[in-house]
């Protein structure tokens, strides 16, 4: 009944592999609206089930790998096509090998593979996060097209002492570094470009045209859980809706920008994430100011 799908799909249709946190605003609660919003279908694939994301106290932890394999089993059976395979936070460091398996798998040409190596921040390891992920880690950034690392995960994939303040060119040595195992694109978040101060960016380096981009915005002393995975949501389904690198980081820096304005108005708990939901609507919204530059 499937097998026609091997021609496009009517509905971009993108299989999203990351946890599924019941409360605070991360992973599959911030992934799939988000892409659905742009337009496009999301299949999720659940890593793991938690009562919240692991930054709140107490919360619970279903590890997922034994029923991923069933669900790639069946969803193979199915010979399902997607047009992008979109990882992030795995719920083991077993998980590594099957989502290899899985781009394996389901590899086809016009296809997207974007890894967010989720694996810590503010220059440590996530507290529920082994060391042994981001050996794994490493190895299945070798299979994408796109990676999004932040600051700190791109340390410990290159295995580097994580600063603040490292220069343009530490950060575009780093980029391509990481490109070299294997991505086409890399793009570093949390940075801060040309060390401007009061300002948070992201630089990005496409190894095709040996072009390095920067977008930078004013910076907010605020941190919310999910941002990260709010990030490389909106650059998967620009990508999918056709943008070109630069104009799917601006709209990307430009939402997260918006949706931390949204939330930092109110006196509320940062744990429960970024208030997406006043915010959703404004993905739809054309690019009205751009500000991606080349970073030379
Ligand atoms: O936003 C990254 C993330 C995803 N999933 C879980 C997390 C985190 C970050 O803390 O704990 C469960």
């Amino acid at each position: 009944m499937y097998r026609n799908q091997q021609q496009r799909n009517l509905v971009p249709r993108v299989a999203a592999i990351h946890d599924l946190s019941g409360f605070g605003r991360s992973s599959l609660t911030v992934v799939t609206p988000i892409l659905s919003t742009m337009g496009i279908q999301v299949c999720p694939l659940p890593t793991a089930v938690l009562s919240t994301h692991g930054a709140i106290k107490g919360h619970t932890f279903l590890d997922l790998t034994q029923e991923m394999e069933a669900i790639i089993a069946h969803w193979k059976s199915l010979d399902l096509r997607f047009d992008s395979i979109y990882s992030g936070y795995l719920g083991s460091p077993a998980q590594a090998n099957l989502v290899c398996e899985f781009i394996d798998a389901f590899k086809n040409e016009e296809q997207c593979v974007v890894v967010d190596p989720v694996l810590g921040d503010n220059g440590e390891l996530y507290p529920s996060m082994e060391e042994e992920m981001v050996d794994k880690m490493r190895f299945l950034v070798e299979k994408a097209d796109i990676i999004t690392p932040n600051l700190t995960e791109a340390c410990l994939l290159l295995g580097e002492k994580y600063r603040e303040d490292f220069t343009n060119d530490e950060l575009k040595n780093f980029a391509v570094r990481l490109s070299n195992e294997g991505p086409q694109i890399v793009i570093i978040t949390s940075v801060s470009p040309d060390e401007e101060q009061n300002k948070a960016g992201v630089i990005a380096y496409n190894k095709a045209e040996e072009r390095f981009w920067k977008v930078s915005c004013d910076y907010m002393p605020a941190s919310y859980p999910g941002t990260g995975d709010a990030f490389a949501s909106v650059i998967t389904g620009a990508l999918l809706q056709g943008d070109s690198l630069p104009i799917a980081l601006d709209r990307a820096v430009q939402f997260i920008s918006i949706a931390v304005r949204a939330t930092f108005g109110y006196n509320y708990d940062a744990r429960e994430g970024i208030l997406l939901e006043k915010v959703l609507p404004s993905l739809n919204a054309p690019v009205q100011v751009s500000s991606y530059q080349l970073f030379d």
